[in-house]
């Protein structure tokens, strides 16, 4: 007979924390985020990659690319950078990530120079940067041959088809720097000639970077950084349980910190097979979480086959429609607080502790504090990251607001199939996400900042200094459906849109 669960299946909305006493040390600012990503011998070793704030951007084309990652670990997360690309690129994005150099910007904004004035403002639009490099083939290491900044132009006195060559400055009106500067040398030219950008080119004239004058003072800025021992960002990517003997090695090579096999259900024999292979090939030394779960089960089979992380989820996602077109899945509540049971179990029998990861259906800032406070180590977001500008998908307008493009990896424009059918055999593809926009929020680090600035404030209500004190102290109630309603503001006029609320 079927097995039936006694609870309903709950997600974030229904639950709120219960605020306990709160000290005079208990300030946002004394508040620790730092979380483990990997397992280890909790007690007896260090984790060997530790986050400094429990966020990580999902194994997503519309979310995880190489400017994204840098921006993530500026701040002290980690990107898992798309598998569902060729394994050449999906390299070269983790490559980008590890040699990125701090404050050498890879120009986004490039033309040609047959591009015009209204192409400058379509491109200005689209990347939010008004420096735009004009190179022999338009790319961002092509011929260098003018830059245009705002104050190249005036719209009022110029017609939109006029050629970018009548008003950019020109290579030899431009101070360039070859590629070997070293930033501080770049720095002091900027200041010494009051100028705002400074392109770098090799010694054929192709652009390498540009340093600008604005990220002076955020180069010291990021106290949470997350780097390797080499001073490199720390970034992860997806595998997928079919290639995983071409395409782990070439990640490896590239220089990747983490991997996570990304699947829509994870409880199989391939995952199993998956990480039995790299442990043969690669022992401790690469290490790969595994995904997705909802239950107990799930997570202590693939804990046992050696996963460093495991990720809880299914059908939770904001463009996921797993659960209408296959019917699986379970609240995201639910499954987060069972998994984290199995987890410290796990951990009392073995002495080791492997973290969990809330993945997908965070909707409120506030739903992280209930996914740490429910025992999650970190949150896997993508919606969340895909608003924001380093997001490597379109920022359009549509009727007078911003937004950016947003697909889920199971929609036909993603067309990753293999996330869904579980190793085996080619599925016939029907559609598990939606292709979607979301509103434009700006720079990650301003939203992040906020978003854990909450964080913290709410774990300060509840007297909690660090992530672990926090699920030893939280206090947890379901809400009903009236109460939710009292959450919101109600019974007053908003003067903002004239409505009763
Ligand atoms: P969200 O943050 O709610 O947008 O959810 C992101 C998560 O949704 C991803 O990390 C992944 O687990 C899941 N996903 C991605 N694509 C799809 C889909 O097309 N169904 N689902």
């Amino acid at each position: 007979m079927a097995y039936y669960f006694e609870e309903p299946s709950r997600t974030f909305g229904e639950y709120l924390l219960v605020p306990g006493y709160s000290s005079a040390q208990c300030v946002p600012t004394a508040v620790s985020l730092k979380t483990p990503l990997v397992r280890f011998r909790k007690g007896e070793e260090q984790c060997p990659i530790e986050m400094n704030i429990p966020m990580v951007s999902a194994i997503m084309q519309s979310v995880s690319g190489d400017k994204l990652a840098i921006a993530l670990a500026k701040q002290g997360g980690v990107s898992f950078i798309y598998g569902s690309q060729s394994v050449e690129d999906e390299a070269d994005m983790v490559r980008r990530v590890k040699q990125y150099k701090k404050g050498f910007v890879t120009s986004d904004s490039n033309l040609p120079p047959t591009a015009t004035l209204a192409d400058v403002l379509e491109l200005k639009n689209e990347t939010g940067h008004s420096t735009v490099a004009i190179t022999d083939d338009g790319t961002a290491h092509g011929k260098l041959l003018g830059i245009v900044a705002s104050r190249d132009y005036r719209l009022s006195r110029m017609p939109m088809d006029l050629s970018v060559k009548e008003f950019m400055t020109p290579l030899e009106r431009l101070i360039t720097a070859p590629a070997s500067t070293n930033l501080h040398d770049c720095n002091d030219i900027i200041w010494d000639n009051k100028i705002n950008s400074l392109p770098l080119v090799d010694d054929e004239g192709r652009l390498q970077y540009m340093v600008f004058r604005k990220d002076y003072d955020s180069h010291k800025e990021n106290v949470n950084e997350l780097l390797d021992e080499n001073k490199s960002y720390v970034v992860g990517a997806g595998i997928n349980t079919r290639d995983y003997e071409t395409r782990v090695p070439a990640l490896v090579e590239a220089g990747v910190d983490v991997l996570c096999i990304d699947s829509s259900e994870g409880y199989s024999e391939w995952q199993e097979r998956t990480i039995s292979w790299i442990r043969a090939n690669y022992g401790d030394r690469v290490k790969v979480g595994a995904g997705n779960v909802v239950d107990r089960e799930g997570f202590l089979f693939l804990a046992k086959a050696g996963a460093d992380f495991v990720k809880i989820g299914i059908g939770g996602g904001s463009i996921c429609i797993t659960r209408e077109t296959k019917g699986i899945g379970r609240g995201q509540a639910t499954a987060v607080i069972e998994v984290a049971k199995a987890r410290d179990d796990y951990f009392k029998q073995t002495g080791i502790y492997v973290p969990i990861c809330s993945d997908g259906g965070i909707v409120h800032d506030y739903h992280i504090t209930l996914a740490l406070a429910m025992g999650a180590d970190f949150v896997m977001l993508g919606r969340y990251f895909a608003r924001f500008d380093e997001s490597p998908t379109a920022k359009l307008r549509i009727n007078g607001n911003y937004v950016k493009e947003y697909w889920g990896e199971g929609s036909n424009r993603a067309r990753n199939w293999q996330r869904y059918d579980l190793g085996g055999a080619q599925k016939l593809s029907f559609e598990e996400g939606v292709d979607s926009y979301v509103p434009y929020a700006g720079t990650l680090a301003e939203g992040v900042q906020t978003t854990l600035y909450k964080v913290r404030s709410t774990m300060c209500n509840c007297g909690a200094l660090s992530i672990e004190e926090l699920q030893e102290k939280a206090r947890l109630t379901v809400v009903s459906s009236t109460s939710i309603v009292e959450g919101g503001s109600h019974d007053v006029i908003l003067r903002n849109n004239n409505q009763t609320n």
